[in-house]
């Protein structure tokens, strides 16, 4: 039975000087388990199992079911083998791959029997590492130091916002003050203001009302008037066969007035008294009346009463003249009577005039018509627009007066409401969970961004977070600041962003940010582990900690010190 031990060297560093010390043990044991290990004593199973006397230990026999009386065999199948590497990490392998033709240890104590010649590389392997890790400390220092100052800058916002607070509830208080006294101003100049427009509206409807029906008397006259011309006979009864007299009611312009058209005007009945005329059949016949030329061309049957000519119509004054029906008809109201509006539409047709017609026309522009109806035209605008609302002087300073009341008190309501806004908006931020330092409240109000191959994301912490497809519009809601979700140990190293749009068939969405120390603020990845379910990893200051080993070299070599 050999008995395989072999020289560890522990390096153990003083002041930055490196020291080697020798531990017996035997080979494949970790420094920690040396004690285990005395070659005066049976060497008892680590597992329990058994004892077996010492120089059972790496005699390439399994004894032990957990291996460890083969720590530097191949053995047993389930032990493991300890690489010391000086100069660098101890290592820990499957002691299967002892002596296995490949190099494991750095420092090439895996292979010991075989052809493998392997290489001791573990100083520079070692010294590498340290540097690394040197830089990892400077780099984790330099994020801690970063994390004071945000947590400074946290701070004196925090006190900011308290302040602010301060000096908005109190600007609130002045302007809602403000506000009450341009209240009870507006209330003493809008009573005045109502009473007089209550009394300008009064004589408003009133003249509104003669108006109305000095109108009306003055259709009624024109009914009459029209009626005693077109009833022929005299007999108070105007009748189809008297409207067929009259060229005007040939709508479709045949060159007969037809039965039905004739009907048309006397509401499809055989004859119209003159008080059926003056409530309804005026209406119809008016525009016609009124405007259509061929009304002047005296009936085509002789009246059979007295044979006299009706007299021709004149024009008022203020009437459109004939010549520009379209004008009247634009008057029409085809709402007002479904006959009326198949009368606009026939008279529409009448626009495909033949030249003949035209012609006519032209003569009777010649003849001043058309001048004059422009006249009258324009008398008629000029009269709209002095049918302005216009009060008298008295009304009108009380309702100036109340306007600039009303704009006062409107402004300082606005200053108000623009106050409580802006209250509402800092009371919220405070209320929110910046750390248990402030040291995240400096990332408020910023966005972070990341692209992949086919989305831009967006996080703007304590507040949503975005996914924006680089080719197309629009953006997805990945979700809202919900709530830090880290461990209980570790609260403030994730965040949870949920709410997001919908998922099609799935979840909403939801963002889940896994904080890491780094120098600065940044997104690092963003992945879609589950669909819809988002994973941002991001650098900050913020979660830096104190390095452990911030004393320098010889605190690193410390924490190694099982070499
Ligand atoms: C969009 C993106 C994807 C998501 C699908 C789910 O394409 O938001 O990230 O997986 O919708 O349908």
């Amino acid at each position: 039975m050999r008995l395989l031990f072999s020289f560890c060297l522990l390096y153990v560093s003083h002041g930055g000087v490196v020291k080697a010390a020798e531990v017996l043990r035997p080979r494949g044991v970790p420094l920690s388990k040396a004690s285990f290990y005395d070659p005066t004593r049976d060497f008892h199973c680590l597992d329990g199992s058994g004892a077996i006397p010492f120089t059972y230990v790496n005699d390439d026999y399994c004894d032990c079911r957990d291996g460890s009386d083969e720590p530097g065999t191949s053995a047993c199948p389930n032990g493991f083998f300890s690489c010391p590497n000086p100069g660098h990490i101890p290592l820990s392998i499957p002691s299967s791959r002892v002596n296995d033709g490949i190099c494991d240890c750095c420092d090439a104590s895996d292979e010991y029997a075989s052809d493998a010649n392997c290489v001791d590389t573990c100083r520079e392997l070692g010294r590498a590492a340290r540097e690394e890790a040197a830089k990892q400390r400077q780099e984790k220092m330099k994020g801690f130091e970063l994390r004071k100052s945000m947590i400074e800058e946290g701070r004196k916002r925090k006190k900011e916002a308290e302040v602010k607070i301060e000096e908005l509830k109190t600007k609130r208080e002045e302007a809602e003050k403000i506000k009450s006294e341009k209240e009870e101003i507006k209330k003493i100049a809008e009573e005045p203001e109502k009473q007089a427009l209550e009394q300008y509206n009064a004589i408003e409807a009133e003249k509104k009302a003669q108006k109305e029906a000095e109108q009306k008397a003055k259709d009624e006259a024109e009914a009459r008037e029209a009626f005693t011309h077109l009833d022929n006979d005299g007999d108070g009864l105007l009748t189809v066969a008297e409207l067929q007299s009259r060229q005007t009611f040939d709508t479709n312009r045949d060159g007969e007035v037809s039965e039905e058209e004739a009907k048309f005007y006397l509401k499809l009945e055989e004859s119209m008294d003159l008080d059926s005329f003056i409530t309804s059949g005026w209406q119809m016949v008016r525009p016609v009346y009124k405007y259509d030329r061929r009304m002047f061309v005296p009936p085509t049957q002789e009246p059979p009463s007295d044979g006299l000519e009706p007299p021709p119509i004149e024009l008022e004054e203020d009437a459109e003249a004939p010549g520009d029906e379209d004008t009247e008809l634009e008057h029409l109201d085809p709402e007002l009577d479904p006959e009326i509006s198949r009368y606009i539409n026939s008279r529409a047709n009448w626009d495909l005039m033949s030249d003949e017609d035209e012609e006519e026309e032209e003569e009777e522009e010649e003849e001043g018509l058309e001048d004059d109806f422009d006249a009258n035209g324009d008398a008629e605008d000029t009269q709209n627009e002095e049918e302005e609302p216009k009060y008298d002087e008295e009304t009108q300073k009380l309702v100036d007066t109340a306007n600039a009341a009303r704009a006062e008190y409107d402004e300082a309501d606005r200053e108000v409401r623009d106050l409580v806004r802006e209250l509402r908006s800092l009371e919220e931020t405070q209320e929110k969970d910046y750390g248990p330092e402030e040291e995240f409240r400096i990332l408020e109000g910023n966005c972070f961004e990341y692209s992949d191959r086919e989305y831009i994301y967006r996080l703007c912490p304590f507040d949503k977070a975005i996914q924006k497809p680089k080719a197309g519009h629009g953006e997805t809601r990945l979700g809202q600041w919900g709530e830090w979700s880290g461990p209980e140990t570790d609260r403030y190293s994730r965040m949870m962003y949920s709410n997001g749009q919908a998922c099609w068939n799935g979840p909403t969405r939801s963002a889940d940010v896994r904080l890491t120390c780094g120098t600065e603020t940044r997104l690092m990845s963003v992945t879609e582990p589950n669909r819809c379910e988002y994973l941002f990893v991001m650098s900050t200051p913020a979660v830096c900690s104190k390095p452990e080993d911030a004393s320098g070299d010889e605190g690193f070599e410390h924490s190694h010190s099982e070499l």
